[in-house]
């Protein structure tokens, strides 16, 4: 299937599921289990309740479509969640790994002066998110002004003992990252 961005409908949804799955599952009713799963019929039903009706191809549609591959089925196909982006409780069971021995950060400009002295937090969601490409962190920043990439030292940070995790749809994850190993420009 190809990814048409023009499909607004689809982007709609996808906004919403977001919002439903990662950050306010309460504002329909739902509740998401320890590791952010919820039964498809569940949700259906409850986006009709709240006046935001789809149907299970429409959802199928997102998931398959979407641009950031943000949402993902269990095997059985039953259960939907978020792959990453979370600001509510939840164990996504990613098991640590080693990632490449550079990633990258995108931000803008005015958060610099407050990296260098903290280093990257992870402010409302469970993690920093990290890409192993500069293009994708690129656009990470654009969302919020002129972009700025950072090169973050994860090889490093990792055999320092810091567990880095790498989500379903290829966001690396990891706590924070100190001001030691954050390079710019
Ligand atoms: C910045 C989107 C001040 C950080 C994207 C970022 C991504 C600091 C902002 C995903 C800081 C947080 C995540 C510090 C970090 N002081 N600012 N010490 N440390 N920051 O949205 O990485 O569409 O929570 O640089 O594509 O921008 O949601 O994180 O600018 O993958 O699927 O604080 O969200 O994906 O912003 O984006 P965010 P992010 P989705």
């Amino acid at each position: 299937m190809t990814v048409d961005p023009t499909d607004h409908r689809l982007v709609r949804l996808s906004r919403f599921l977001s919002y439903v799955l990662r950050h306010r599952p309460d504002a329909v009713g739902l509740a998401l289990d320890a590791a952010g799963w919820v039964e498809v019929d569940a949700l259906l039903a409850a986006c009709a309740a709240h006046g935001r009706p789809l149907t299970r191809d429409e959802l199928e549609q997102v998931v398959a479509r979407d641009d950031k591959q943000r949402y993902a089925f269990g095997d059985d196909g039953l259960r939907i969640r978020a792959s990453q982006g979370h600001s509510v409780a939840v164990e996504l069971g990613y098991e640590p790994r080693m990632p490449p021995e550079i990633l990258y950060h995108g931000t803008t400009e005015r958060f610099l002066e407050a990296i260098r002295r903290e280093g990257l937090r992870r402010g409302e969601r469970h993690h920093v998110h990290l890409s192993a490409d500069e293009e994708t962190a690129r656009r990470v920043g654009a969302r919020r002004g002129r972009p700025v990439v950072l090169r973050v030292r994860a090889g490093e940070m990792a055999r320092a003992g810091t567990p880095f995790f790498l989500s379903a749809n290829g966001v690396w994850l990891t706590e924070g990252v100190g001001v030691g190993f954050i390079e710019e420009g």
